[in-house]
């Protein structure tokens, strides 16, 4: 089965997918953001479990229940800050994407949602992001085969138009393009 890619100009609480993902930071304490958006809408619970997992290293993920969210799953994730890894910005942003659908896979998610994880506060470029965004859910999708959709969600047309740009140069220049469908 091909998996779908879509990408929804959005907020990431009102997805109904199995999983969304959260661009945390290492306490998994909450934050601004997606991070304050997602504990707001998922209630205090989210923040209780997040207690007990004693936070999330940098290209880490962990994951939790979605509580008062339409997602059943929120996958946490923590992002490189732009300009503060010591050159290894792009292989921990990889990272965090290979992580988090590996921690989905996991757990028999089939449909995930992602924000552009340390695109706002983190300071990573957009463009960069959405680039590294995109290849790297590509390769993984073409290495397993166990997700029916990956939404991307964007806040911003810009955003809206760097993903286009980024699915149109990556997902066709890929081997078996026939693994991917993506529509906007
Ligand atoms: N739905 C979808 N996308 C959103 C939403 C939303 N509700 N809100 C913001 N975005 P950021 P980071 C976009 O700053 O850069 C937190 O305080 C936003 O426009 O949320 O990884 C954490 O606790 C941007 O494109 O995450 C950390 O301290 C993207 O989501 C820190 O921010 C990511 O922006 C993490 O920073």
């Amino acid at each position: 089965m091909p998996t779908r890619f879509t990408l929804v100009l959005g907020d990431i609480t009102t997805q109904q997918v199995d999983a969304i993902v959260n661009a945390a930071n290492p306490t998994l304490l909450g934050g601004g953001g997606v991070d304050g958006a997602i504990h707001a809408a998922a209630g205090p619970e989210l923040l209780e479990e997040c207690r007990g997992l004693h936070g999330c290293q940098t290209g880490e993920a962990k994951i939790t229940r979605g509580y008062l969210l339409p997602a059943k799953y929120v996958i946490h994730t923590v992002g490189p800050r732009y300009g503060q890894e010591q050159g290894r910005e792009a292989e921990l942003l990889r990272s965090c994407y290979a992580r988090c659908l590996e921690v989905a896979a996991e757990r028999g998610v089939q449909t995930i949602a992602f924000p552009a994880i340390s695109a706002g506060v983190y300071g990573y470029p957009l463009s960069e992001a959405a680039a590294i965004a995109v290849q790297a859910v590509c390769s993984w999708v073409h290495a397993f085969d166990c997700f029916t959709e990956i939404r991307f969600l964007v806040y911003s047309s810009r955003a809206k138009r760097m993903y286009i740009e980024a699915m149109q140069h990556y997902c066709h220049t890929m081997p078996e393009d026939d693994k991917i469908i993506w529509s906007v």
